[in-house]
């Protein structure tokens, strides 16, 4: 029987099955042996073994996240909030360049369009609308969410953002949907406190998936190797070769494309500027000439 694990919890794994059953499986000693570790979001078979369900092959992984551990991914929205919190450009900008560097697909949901008047969401969506993602403007207590749901079908998402920004109120308003396991849901969004320990994936459909992240403080900079943290800048692409030197790395370096697309407003001034302190941020760190 093939399936894919939603939950793992203290060595047993809940596997949504191809005939749409939940159930609970254990792990085969041969996957303790060889250090594999069942995750979240792996593709898997399951046996019916002498009196219970184990889980005895894992399907090789698309790529795996650490934290949260979730494998298999396919993209990441990322939540700000337009006011309450106040937007942290320099936090969201870090969460695009890590999401570049594995290869995930990006998109940046803002939420709170109540608390913010035109002119704030205009300088919001003035930022990013250069950069070549997904960019949605959401009110998720009044479930305004436009047509959020339609990225998400067919996807395994990660909800990433800082705490507060209402990660949790937008799974709340599209929960209506979850096809299983519904009744758990509200219970474990939970009304405001609820912190997550354990990465779960939430089911909206057989091939939809949404994994809720806990908020996080700090966030490390220097998994991303310096030389490749250019290319970590998607709107930086379209310049791509046309700086006078090859190696440049759009800071100091005469004839730089990239800085004068700045000057131009072919890029945004804010996002270039966290580049810098990405940047700075990481050569600051000794462990960043390792590579
Ligand atoms: N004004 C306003 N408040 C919101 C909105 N979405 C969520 N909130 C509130 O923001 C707070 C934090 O929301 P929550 O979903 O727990 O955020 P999370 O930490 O990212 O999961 C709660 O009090 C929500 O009611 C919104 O669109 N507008
Ligand atoms: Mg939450
Ligand atoms: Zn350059």
């Amino acid at each position: 029987m093939q399936g894919k694990i939603t939950k793992g919890v203290g060595g047993f794994y809940t596997v949504l099955t191809d005939d749409k059953k939940l159930i609970t499986c254990g792990i085969k000693g041969i996957f303790r042996n060889k250090n594999i570790t069942p995750t979240v979001g792996d593709d898997v078979v399951v046996q019916f073994k002498d009196n219970g369900y184990v889980i005895s092959q894992i399907s090789e992984r698309k790529n795996i996240l650490i934290r949260p551990s979730v494998a298999n991914v396919s993209q990441v929205m990322i939540v700000m909030a337009c006011a309450k919190p106040e937007p942290n450009f320099l936090v969201l900008d870090k969460l695009t360049a890590i999401c570049e560097d594995k290869n995930l697909k990006v998109i940046i949901c803002f939420n709170k369009t109540d608390l913010a008047d035109s002119a704030k969401i205009d300088k919001i969506r003035k930022i990013y609308e250069k950069t070549p993602y997904n960019i949605f403007f959401i009110n998720a207590k009044n479930k305004e969410t436009g047509s959020i749901k339609d990225v998400l079908y067919n996807n395994t998402t990660v909800l990433a953002g800082p705490s507060g920004v209402g990660k949790s109120t937008l799974l709340n308003c599209i929960s209506p949907d979850f096809y299983l396991n519904t009744g758990e849901i509200s219970e474990k969004i939970g009304r405001g406190k609820h912190t997550t320990r354990h990465t779960e994936l939430l089911i909206l459909n057989e091939s939809t998936y949404i994994a809720d992240t806990p908020g996080f403080t700090n966030i490390d900079m220097t998994e991303i190797d310096i030389e490749n943290l250019k290319y970590c800048f998607a709107e930086f692409a379209e310049f791509d070769g046309m700086c006078k030197y090859n190696s440049c790395m759009h800071e100091h370096e005469p004839g730089c494309r990239v800085k004068e697309a700045v000057k131009n407003d072919e890029i945004s001034q804010n996002r270039y500027e966290n580049y810098i302190s990405i940047k700075n941020e990481i050569s600051s760190n000794p462990r960043s000439y390792k590579k």
